[in-house]
């Protein structure tokens, strides 16, 4: 397939002024007319032709200023169309007409029906399977649109922006007309048509302008979106008081819909969502199910500035969007929520998710330099990465200069398709800092590594740091220049305090080393006694570090450091090490020795009514086996690390039965809130249910929990412990089937049910998934039921994903090349649960990489899917 490089930018020939679309719609054969108004642009060529792009489109009709264009005039591949002899100067008129069928569209994207609804999803590439356009994020037009519907088959009719005017409009048909008044590129349009239920609300903005809210779910789950709408207004203030950023349109729409490739679509004034991220109410969506709307509805909203009223000039600049929005969600969350608890939360996903990424044969820089496929691109380094990126800009510029900086962004470029040099010049200019060689974030793959090593010199009462980076080849890249890696820090002395002179060797203020050498030395002098170096406080730098600390050190951070995050990072550390050595012995047979000391910090921890439920919980919580694997690197036995795991916990379990008991019956009762406050209590209570359960192989307890939650949270998971725990049991069976029984109507939870049975670890989950996949609630044509399951399977079963006989690399082969025929992108994306093939032991990196060889020789495979399998495959 054709690669596309960042070098090779070049503008339209063309400027796209307006477009007028007409759409008729019919699940068969919707007709689409495009009127657009055009001119040349200056300089280029009289010859020169209109080059529009296409797919799956059948052409009825193309004039010029009116009239017919002859067939000599134009021309039409199956992704173009090329109009030639227009206009030398001022404007004309295009018109076009296509035909498209909706209901055959599987792919997801372009127009589409999802349970009898219409609906569009046009990011990246959609636009182009609705008509001929320019398809691409720097062509920026304003855009009228009118939907025809018989009322029978959609009786509401939305689109981007105001609404304009609407009626009845010929025997049993109506329509309705908006109008967007802001210019936008192609890949914020939508369109959805249907009868659905609705909530509204009302903002007012903080210039006093009334902004109408609804949110559109399927009828009969409006009670649902509540929360969601909540979430929605206090976006909208917080976009206000942080940034200064105001709604600038008179309505804001929500429409959820079942079958949608990722979370939600940001289209301007008309986001689109997966369902799964609007519905929710206690007795189906548990905590995290809260957390993640709140944090999606922002994330969305605040794309109104950060990606509709400032674009990216071409996909490679994805981040300037996404990264830069998910920054903004993350500190939005932490605002609303606890915000050391949430940024524990975010370096676990990081490091779950982009560290892998980062490390193996998908990984490519935040701002990508070439791409077959942008759709494989919507990734956690362009998203979670491109986050880091921003938040390492605040740390280097400070709160000031960077609100200045980002205030900068939004005069300079509203109304742009910029560009991440445009981005970083505002910081540079409101600063006054040179950010060249920060920059490099943007364009190096890989996780850096620094080394750190300490020197404490007692008779001079000096202390020295000595940092040093280095980063891995990557693909595409063997050489890799120095970063500028920002390393917040503090000196524990013996007592707690915090040791505040100013080190010389190289920049350090405001407790940040700048490490921008390949070796540095940072001096402190006057130091009274021997400190314990805390670094990378707050994961500041998206790194990893390499020190030796003795497991001494580690819990002085964790008793003393002031921030809270760092306090979880050094006993999550020590826990680390501990499953580490546990794995490598257990991988030799050998006995495991007792982790009595970790063991105590953790039931301490539990025990600490001081410390924030939330937090109790996240420290309780020990790194999964994904994140074992990940740091030992190679030669993995997913076996071992799960035996290891298993034999860590039951050790601590045992050792704090007491207090995990009594934890475990210490959820809040009463109405159910999903505020942070009681579902900290709730996490806490659950994570001491699982060290309980194992301590005391509890079924019956675990399902008289199971039977009395009033709640999701707690009776996920108490199945789930059921399930993980008791695989065999009576209780489990009957929980299974209570809650099928119990939730046949809400696909949302039957999701629940899929996963939880997917993600059961050992070898035999594997059948059980397969009998799932041939069960009656098996429907391969949804997007999350796919996910639920084989996406759950692969990418959070280690043990039973990667079972020794390769069965389930097979079935990940098969159920992608099968999906692939009917959905690419959502077959490219479960395929990457084999990303890290390459760090597992040699048995079954060669079944993996006969699965990888299988998919190649199917044949027929989309642009989405061999994309990844090239990559992956040496
Ligand atoms: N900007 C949105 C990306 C998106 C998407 C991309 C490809 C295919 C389907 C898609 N649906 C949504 C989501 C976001 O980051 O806000
Ligand atoms: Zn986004």
């Amino acid at each position: 397939g054709q690669i596309f490089k960042l070098g090779d930018y070049r503008p339209t020939d063309f400027v796209v002024e307006r477009i007028d679309l007409t759409f008729e719609l019919d699940p068969a054969a919707t007709k689409v007319v495009s009127r657009m108004i055009l001119h040349r642009r200056e300089g280029v060529a009289a010859d020169a032709a209109l080059v529009l792009d296409g797919d799956e489109l059948t052409l009825d009709g193309l004039q010029l200023d009116g009239n017919d264009i002859d067939p000599a005039g134009y021309a039409v591949t199956p992704d173009s169309l090329t109009i030639r002899a227009l206009p030398e100067s001022g404007p004309f008129e295009i018109t076009v007409s296509t035909t498209i069928s909706p209901e055959t569209n599987t792919t997801l994207m372009g127009l589409y029906r999802s349970s009898g609804v219409y609906c569009t999803q046009c990011e990246a590439e959609g636009f182009r399977r609705i008509t001929y356009f320019y398809d691409r994020p720097d062509v920026l037009a304003v855009y009228t649109v009118t939907v025809i519907a018989r009322k029978d088959d959609a009786k509401l009719l939305l689109s981007n922006g105001n609404f304009l005017g609407g009626g009845d409009y010929d025997e049993g048909r109506h329509f309705a007309a908006w109008f967007d008044p802001h210019p936008k590129p192609s890949y914020l349009f939508a369109l959805v048509g249907g009868d659905l239920g609705m909530i509204e609300d009302s903002f007012t903005t903080m210039s006093g302008r009334d902004v109408a809210l609804k949110i559109y779910v399927e009828h009969g789950k409006e009670a649902r979106a509540a929360y969601a709408m909540d979430a929605l207004k206090r976006s909208m203030k917080w976009d206000e008081e942080v940034y200064g950023r105001e709604y600038d349109l008179d309505i804001f729409q929500i429409v959820a819909v079942s079958d949608f490739n990722m979370g939600a679509m940001e289209n301007k004034g008309l986001n689109v969502f997966n369902d799964k991220y609007v519905l929710a109410d206690p007795e189906t969506a548990t905590d995290a199910d809260y957390a993640n709307i709140e944090a999606i509805i922002a994330h969305e909203y605040f794309h109104n500035w950060t990606g509709n009223r400032i674009t990216c000039r071409d996909w490679f600049q994805l981040c300037l969007k996404e990264g830069l929005t998910v920054y903004r969600d993350h500190t939005f969350s932490a605002d609303q929520r606890s915000a050391p608890v949430k940024r524990i939360a975010e370096i676990r996903l990081l490091k779950a998710h982009q560290f892998p990424e980062d490390a193996g044969p998908l990984a490519h820089p935040v701002r990508p330099q070439k791409y077959r496929e942008i759709n494989n691109f919507y990734t956690a380094t362009v998203y979670e990465k491109g986050s880091e990126v921003v938040r390492m800009i605040r740390t280097i510029l400070g709160a000031e200069d960077f609100r200045k900086g980002m205030d900068l962004y939004f005069e300079r470029h509203d109304g742009d398709a910029s560009t991440i040099e445009d981005f970083l010049a505002c910081f540079t200019d409101a600063s006054g800092r040179d950010l060249t060689q920060f920059a490099l974030w943007y364009s190096q793959a890989g996780t850096p590594l620094v080394t750190v090593s300490t020197d404490w010199n007692e008779a001079g009462k000096t202390f020295s740091v000595t940092l040093e980076q280095s980063l891995a080849p990557t693909p595409g890249q063997s050489r890799k220049a120095l970063m500028h890696i920002p390393l917040a820090y503090g000196l524990i002395l013996p007592d707690g305090r915090e040791f505040e002179g100013q080190p010389h060797g190289g920049e350090a203020g405001n407790g940040v080393f700048h490490l921008t050498k390949r070796k540095q030395t940072f001096r402190f002098a006057g130091v009274p006694e021997r400190p314990v170096l805390s670094i990378n406080r707050g994961f500041s730098a998206p790194v990893n570090i390499a020190m030796e600390q003795s497991i001494a050190d580690l819990a002085h951070i964790a008793r003393h450091d002031s921030d809270g995050v760092a306090r979880w990072q050094a006993i999550n550390d020590h826990a680390t090490r501990s499953l580490i050595s546990a794995a490598r012995l257990s991988r030799d047979d050998r006995k495991l020795p007792s982790v009595a000391e970790l063991a105590e910090i953790l039931i301490a921890t539990a025990a600490d009514e001081s410390l924030e439920p939330a937090f109790r919980a996240q420290t309780l919580t020990l790194p999964s086996e994904s994140d074992i694997a990940r740091e030992i690197g190679g030669n993995i036995d997913p076996d071992a690390i799960h035996a290891a795991r298993e034999a860590v916990m039951k050790e601590v379990a045992h050792a704090g039965l007491e207090t995990f008991a009594a934890l475990a019956d210490s959820a809040p009762t009463g109405p159910y809130s999903p505020d942070a406050e009681d579902a900290g209590k709730r996490a806490l209570a659950a994570t001491a249910m699982a060290y309980a359960s194992i301590a005391e192989g509890w079924p019956d307890r675990l399902k008289k929990a199971f039977d009395a939650a009033d709640n999701m949270t707690m009776m996920a998971q108490a199945l789930q412990l059921l399930v993980y725990q008791f695989a065999s049991a009576e209780e489990t069976r009957e929980a299974l089937e209570s809650f099928r029984a119990r939730f046949a109507d809400n696909p949302l939870a039957l999701d629940k049910w899929h996963t939880i049975q997917a993600m059961a670890p050992g070898a035999k989950s594997y059948d059980r998934v397969e009998h799932l996949l041939a069960g009656p609630d098996f429907d391969r044509t949804n997007p999350n039921r796919m996910r639920a399951l084989v996406g759950a399977f692969s990418a959070g079963n280690p043990t039973g994903f990667n079972r020794a006989d390769g069965a389930g690399y097979r079935l990940l082969a098969r159920e992608v090349i099968a999906i692939d025929k009917r959905n690419p992108q959502l077959a490219a994306r479960l395929l990457t649960a084999l990303r890290s093939w390459q760090s597992l032991e040699s048995g079954r990196q060669e079944h993996a990489r006969l699965a990888l060889v299988s998919i190649r020789e199917a044949g027929a495979l989309s642009a989405d899917v061999s994309d990844i399998v090239d990559r992956m495959l040496p």
